[in-house]
């Protein structure tokens, strides 16, 4: 398969102005009628009469009709068709082109282009599934004014929907009829979408700031016409807080929302049709967790800011894709911040960071921010774009200020709205809004990696000086051995003796500064000296996780401790506590490995009693700060300095819970009966916190897995009211081997098995059971009646639980996990290549583990690439996790 580079891009030898497509969709085929409006690109390379560039259309999987030209047929001669393009070698400089061409959208099992979900016709065209649909340059830096007619049967089909306005509908005699749309902002053409089927319309209206009424549509299909009330007040809130936080008002008069059941990703931002993956839209108190809540919340938030941070100002090529997503994922962060708490989010993100792209950078598919070469551009939707491209505008954010950084937004949409642009052109935006240097912060998007930063301090009692030396390192990845050093926000409090903050004063400054600095380093080896400092203090560094980077500070473990105790930032307070976990367990599995009866570290237990029952802070927060470190997490941080071996990591980590439970038993009683909650469900931040903490405390207590922990959780989940509380019984139960367990799964089943969404939870709840039988159990379920290998959905819920949330499991030694993924994955490369792709990455850290399991992992891989037909995207993963 052929690699595509970014120093070979080129701007498009044609530009579309106009696009007017007429689709006739049938269950037997559908008929898609183009009509383009072209011209040569001023700003591509001319050639002359021998060279000038020939006109290429992108299309597959689709059977050309007819190909007019300014209203004449053309000659066969004038044009070539092969599997990939339509080509016209030498076309005028204007022209207009009416191509007719046949689909299979009933065949469609790719869910990219135009498909069918559950009996309704719906499209996803990002990043290069417009190809599938009409042939057309489909690249983003094409940008076109779109018209679309949509014409299907009325009774199937009444509801008919693409983007922007809809200007006109008709009736035909035969029980068909028709909808035309007007989309007046230019687009390219993965923001193209369309809809058509037999859904509930839940319609609300949204007053703009400029007094403008929005109408809002959130369309689902008919049995779910109660679960949507949620997503549109998430709606409404996002729309305020882009307002209110950016300036940004949204420009269309409706803007729609449809929920479809078979998506690959989790939604999709078209404009003024946003496509979203209903897990994302439809929740009700007993069906949908505090989290999926939440999540309805960010997913939301996220497409909806997509309009400006993507549409109005889009991508010039698809290297720049955190130019929309980092951002964008910054943007839904801090809406999620604010109207949750900023805190306890910021430590989910981290988390999440730490367990999936601090691997990814760490392994054989580790790229930079930006990409600088893909085979499928859909294996580069990853955590290190979306997540890690956040955290570097959150970089940028913390080095320019709140202010500077909304100058720079600002001055950004000023200068490229109605742009297809690059990161630089952003960056330029922010640096020239705020007078600031960022030449040598754009490293953060061409080198791959997770820094390494050391920190040594040095206390002078004479001076009361205290001097922080950073060093910071880089390690190679597979693009590049050498890396230069990078431009790294720190930011740092000095905590003293008595647990408060000191005021900061750097040398050379005359006053004390606030009681949190952020140092910027830009070299390997970097000292800032802070003077009046009356005593030695605990430094607090990296506060707020201020930058991506792995931080080595060398303290004691009695410092940590002090600094769970008291660090004002919550961020490291929670950090500090989890730093303490991950040693307690690694230490354990060390013991286990050597044969030795683990030993538990009295300290850590009372420091751990001494947040559990900290009532002055939040409950949330309190849940997060005794929550260990999962299996993932810990075997990453196995993997810095030995072979990871997971059932010396799942013992240990098994230990310390049921030795923290016994050990305080009395105490997560009380903060399970303190923490219940009697009156009515609510999703508030408060009602969240509560729930959090009361059943992380009766986890603890469920891990004893007496007879009496196991009633309990059993009248639990029978009385729960919500499923948040449902599932918390449930997933405590289902790693206990008992009775109890296989009639809860039963009866949940029973309960829910005509909801697919909550069907998905069945199968995570049983794929990610700790019990010795799951690989034999997910096997079966594979053959469940309500599993389908088409819906990714049931695919993510049943394997990708098993394997990425159960590692203990996954790797079991027979080796059973691995060829269940592997036969998954050849299975899936039939006909969703991107899924399937996204499976086979589960492999990707093989090299990491002990020799017996590697070499079970590897004889896996190399039978997947051996596969006949394989397609380029599970080639990509594969071909680089072997090398
Ligand atoms: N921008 C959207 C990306 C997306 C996607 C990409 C590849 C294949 C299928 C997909 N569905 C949606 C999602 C987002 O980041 O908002
Ligand atoms: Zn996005």
């Amino acid at each position: 398969p052929n690699m595509i580079h970014l120093k070979d891009y080129r701007p498009p030898a044609f530009l579309v102005d106009f696009v007017d497509l007429v689709f006739e969709l049938k269950e037997t085929d559908t008929r898609v009628k183009s009509t383009l409006t072209l011209r040569r690109n001023p700003a591509a390379a001319p050639g002359d009469a021998a060279t000038r560039p020939p006109l290429v259309l992108d299309g597959r999987d689709m059977a050309l009709v007819s190909v007019l030209m300014d209203g004449r047929p053309l000659a066969t001669e004038d044009f070539q068709v092969d599997e990939r393009s339509l080509t016209l070698p030498d076309p005028p400089d204007a022209l207009t082109l009416e191509i007719t061409t046949r689909i299979q959208p009933q065949e469609n099992r790719s869910l990219e282009g135009l498909y069918r979900s559950d009996g309704m016709f719906c499209t996803q065209c990002e990043a290069e599934g417009f190809r599938k649909i009409t042939y057309f340059p489909d690249r983003p830096d094409v940008m076109a004014a779109y018209t679309v007619t949509l014409i299907a049967d009325r009774s199937k089909y009444p509801v008919l929907l693409s983007n922007g306005n809809r200007v006109d509908a008709g009736e035909l005699s035969d029980g068909r009829h028709w909808v035309k749309w007007e989309d007046p902002f230019k687009k390219p053409c993965y923001l193209f979408a369309l809809v058509a089927g037999d859904l509930f319309c839940l319609k609300d209206t949204f007053r703009t700031k400029s007094g403008r009424d929005v109408r809002l549509r959130i369309y689902v299909e008919h049995e779910n016409r109660d679960k949507c009330d949620y997503a549109m007040q998430a709606l409404k809130k996002a729309m305020a807080w882009d307002e209110k936080t950016f300036g940004l008002e949204y420009d269309l008069d409706d803007y729609m929302i449809v929920a479809v059941n078979d998506f690959n990703m989790g939604a999709m931002e078209n404009k003024g049709l946003n496509i979203f993956n209903s897990k994302f839209v439809l929740a009700r108190q007993d069906t949908a967790t505090d989290t999926d809540f939440w999540n309805i919340d960010r997913v939301i938030a996220h497409e909806y800011f997509h309009n400006w941070t993507g549409n109005r100002v889009t991508l010039r090529n698809w290297f720049q894709l955190s130019l929309k997503e980092g951002l964008t994922v910054f943007r839904d962060q801090e809406f999620t911040a604010d109207i949750t708490s900023r805190p306890v989010k910021r430590i989910s993100d981290v988390r999440t960071l730490r367990s999936f792209q601090f691997p990814e950078d760490a392994g054989p598919m580790a790229h930079p921010v930006r990409p600088s070469a893909y085979i499928k551009m859909d294996n580069f939707y990853t955590v290190t774009v979306y997540e890690k491209g956040a955290e570097v505008i959150r970089m940028i954010h913390r080095i320019l200020g709140p202010e500077d950084f909304r100058k720079g937004m600002d001055l950004y949409f000023e200068r490229h709205d109605g742009q297809a642009v690059t990161i630089e052109d952003f960056v330029g935006a922010m640096a020239d809004a705020s007078g600031r240097d960022l030449g040598q912060f754009m490293l953060w998007y061409a080198q791959a990696g997770t820094p390494v930063v050391t920190a040594a301090r040095a206390y002078d009692p004479v001076r009361k000086t205290y001097t922080l030396t950073f060093s910071q390192f880089c390690p190679p990845t597979p693009d590049a051995a050498e890396k230069a050093p990078m431009h790294i926000p720190v930011a740092v409090g000095l905590i003293a003796p008595d647990g408060g903050d000191f005021p900061l004063q750097l040398s050379g400054e005359k006053t004390p500064g606030p009681t949190t600095r952020v140092l910027e380093l830009r070299k390997a080896d970097e000292s800032f000296t802070f003077v009046n400092v009356p005593a030695p203090p605990v430094p607090s560094i990296l506060r707020g996780f201020s930058a991506p980077v792995k931080l080595r500070a060398g303290c004691s473990d009695a410092e940590v401790r002090f600094r769970f105790a008291h660090d004002s930032d919550p961020f490291n307070r929670w950090d500090a506590g989890q730093t303490l976990f991950a040693k307690v367990i690694l230490e354990r599995a060390a013991e286990i490995r050597a044969g030795r009866p683990p030993v538990m570290d009295d300290a850590l237990v009372a420091a751990f009693r001494q947040t559990l029952l900290d009532e002055t802070e939040d409950r949330a927060f309190i849940a997060h700060a005794v929550t260990l470190p999962g299996e993932p997490e810990l075997a990453t941080l196995m993997s810095e300095s030995d072979l990871i071996d997971p059932d010396a990591v799942h013992q240990a980590r098994r230990f310390v819970i049921q030795t923290l439970a016994q050990t305080l038993r009395d105490d997560f009683e009380t903060v399970f009966e303190r923490n219940r909650d009697t009156g009515p469900y609510r999703v508030d931040p408060v009602s969240v916190g509560r729930r959090s903490l009361k059943n992380a405390a009766l986890a603890y207590l469920g891990g004893l897995e007496t007879p009496e922990a196991i009633q309990r959780l059993f009248s639990e989940f029978e009385a729960a009211d919500n499923m948040t509380d449902t599932m918390a019984a449930l997933t405590i139960l289902s790693h206990i081997p008992c009775d109890e367990r296989i009639q809860a799964i039963d009866r949940f089943y029973e309960r829910w098995r005509h909801d697919v969404l909550v069907l998905d939870k069945w199968f995570s709840i049983q794929a990610a059971a700790q019990l010795s039988d799951t690989p034999a159990t997910v096997r079966k379920l594979l053959d469940h009646p309500a599993f389908s290998i088409r819906n990714p959905n049931k695919v993510r819920a049943l394997v990708g639980v098993f394997c990425s949330l159960n590692p203990w499991c996954f790797h079991s030694p027979t080796g059973e996990g691995y060829a269940l993924l592997a036969d998954q994955v050849a299975a899936l490369d039939g006909f969703n290549p991107m899924i399937a792709a996204r499976m086979a990455g589960m492999f990707n850290h093989w090299k990491k583990y002990e020799p017996v399991r590697r070499n079970l992992m590897k004889a896996q891989l190399e039978r997947i690439k051996a596969l006949p037909n394989l397609s380029g995207n599970v080639y990509e993963i594969v071909s680089k996790a072997l090398a």
